[in-house]
């Protein structure tokens, strides 16, 4: 029997097979989850619909996490086609491309707010209103978070800040949570060549850097990111709420570089 056999899970945030969720997905389905897909707009929600069928063809309902009332007729939906929820995933971040460019000190009011709402609030706001369908299910919600939100990655800029907020965020809602039985975690996922990715400059050479001087000295796949989720998000991990698990084949234990080349990517 699957961990996670019995349990109806919503993912958010597939773009392509190469998305972290898409990973999960594809975990959770491997470990016995039922599985739906919220997906930001329709040119989106047909490429979900093409990578689900080998998934168990769930639902997949369209939701731009900015708007208030798509979270609204999200909830209202799966109500309706699951009737109760046990997991939330929530892989979903944005910056306005020109923020990741300019420094922090050049960051807009604009970008700034648009990347805390959809890459941090949404958090909050979709738990809040998927909340009554978890409720009494033990039921467990994760975010994806990267290394930036705690060290300096130059480039990350706004999105660190976020990633931070994000991070924080995780650890007060699991507070409010708590009292209802609920978990929820962060998985820090080391640097994967995904659409989001390619928006933050010179991703190739902090993938490049990352790759070499980690403990495994290789990448990390969506696969392994997927299969922490599902532990996560399984009632073996009953006892975890409020983490910030790195799945980074160790980068972040790394306190200096045994060689000068590993310095430069
Ligand atoms: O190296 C990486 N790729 C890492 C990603 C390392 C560590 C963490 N992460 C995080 C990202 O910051 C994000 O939170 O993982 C999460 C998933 O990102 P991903 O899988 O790397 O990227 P991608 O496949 O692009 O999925 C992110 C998706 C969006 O894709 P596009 O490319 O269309 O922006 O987030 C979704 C959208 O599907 N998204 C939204 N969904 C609903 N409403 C919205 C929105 N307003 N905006 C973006």
């Amino acid at each position: 029997m699957g961990i996670l056999e019995g349990k109806k899970a919503l993912i958010t945030g597939i773009a392509n097979e190469r998305s972290i969720a898409y990973g999960i997905a594809k975990s959770f389905f491997n470990h016995g989850a039922t599985l739906a897909f919220s997906c930001a707009n329709q040119k989106l929600c047909k490429r979900v619909e093409e990578l689900s069928t080998e998934l168990g063809g769930g639902p997949i309902f369209e939701c731009d996490v900015s708007k208030d009332e798509d979270i609204k007729s999200l909830k209202e939906s799966l109500e309706k086609e699951l009737g109760s929820l046990d997991i939330l995933v929530h892989s979903i971040a944005f910056a306005p491309k020109d923020e990741f460019k300019a420094g922090v000190l050049e960051t807009s009011r604009e970008g700034f707010s648009s990347a805390m709402d959809i890459s941090v609030y949404s958090l909050i706001a979709l738990t809040r209103e998927l909340l009554p369908l978890m409720k009494g299910k033990n039921g467990s919600i994760l975010t994806l978070t990267y290394y930036g939100a705690q060290k300096v990655v130059p480039h990350y800029n706004i999105m660190g800040i976020a990633k931070a907020a994000l991070e924080s965020t995780v650890r007060y809602l699991a507070y409010d949570l708590g009292k209802m039985g609920i978990r929820i975690n962060a998985i820090s996922a080391g640097p994967i060549k995904t659409l989001a990715a390619y928006s933050i400059t010179g991703f190739h050479l902090l993938m490049e850097h990352t790759t070499k001087v980690n403990p495994f000295r290789r990448a990390i796949t969506i696969n392994e990111v997927g299969e922490a989720s599902a532990f996560l998000c399984s009632d073996m991990a009953s006892a975890i709420t409020g983490e910030t698990l790195f799945v980074d084949n160790g980068y972040h234990i790394m306190g200096v570089f045994e060689r000068e080349e590993d310095y430069h990517a």
